[in-house]
């Protein structure tokens, strides 16, 4: 059975929608962070070296980061239906917005996040986070004009990598102004595998 280790709060909300989305047996260990630091409890380090969450038990192997977690299990679960098919443009795309909610649009988002937290005295760290998250954003926002979807007019695991960036732009009170980004993220919460993931987060969370 595959096992998910996860913190309350964290990315690795995308890999409960996911697991449900998939539909596969699994179970869910649950951690909490610190209320003061927010790092994970020193137990998940048992469990993977930087002890961070996501982190999947698939079969004898371990898995880290919620990317290559998702592109494994779509690949091994539901390649047909929550990635378009391998060698065409839409996959090339799917792997582009896959890894992009990782890396180009997470910098931004969590600058932006932490400073909202502990407003910096930097210049140059808070007028970069703006900028940046103005950059990222407005593409994103670009990107979706018109669909319901990332890629291939369907959901894909882009989507679910991506639906942590709109949760992120909620909670500094930026979604408003992205307003397609909005409409995608009021989408994907009316997705019932992402409802359910939701709710379970929830209850993982003392
Ligand atoms: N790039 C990694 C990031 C993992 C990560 O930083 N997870 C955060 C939660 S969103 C975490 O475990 N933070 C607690 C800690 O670092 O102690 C991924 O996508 O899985």
């Amino acid at each position: 059975m595959i096992t998910l280790h996860h913190l309350n709060q964290s990315r690795s909300k995308r890999i409960i929608w996911l697991l449900e989305e998939l539909g596969v047996e699994y179970q869910i260990k649950a951690y909490q962070r610190d209320p003061l630091t927010r790092l994970a409890p020193p137990e998940l380090k048992a469990i993977h070296p930087l002890g961070k969450s996501p982190v999947v038990e698939l079969a004898d192997q371990v898995l880290a980061e919620s990317g290559a977690i998702t592109e494994t299990l779509i690949e091994q679960f539901a390649a047909d239906e929550l990635a378009p098919p391998v060698g065409t443009k839409d996959y090339n795309e799917y792997r582009q917005w896959l890894h992009f909610a990782e890396s180009s649009a997470m910098v931004p988002s969590l600058l932006t996040l932490f400073l909202s937290m502990e407003p910096s005295k930097t210049e140059f760290l808070s007028g970069y986070a703006a900028t940046e998250l103005k950059k990222v954003m407005t593409y994103v926002d670009n990107a979706l004009e018109g669909k319901e979807f990332l890629v291939a007019s369907k959901l894909t695991g882009a989507d679910i990598m991506m639906s942590f960036i709109p949760e992120i732009l909620a909670s500094i009170g930026a979604l408003a102004d992205y307003p397609n980004i909005a409409r995608y993220y009021n989408k994907l919460q009316t997705l019932p595998h992402n409802q359910r993931a939701s709710a379970l987060e929830a209850e993982h969370q003392i």
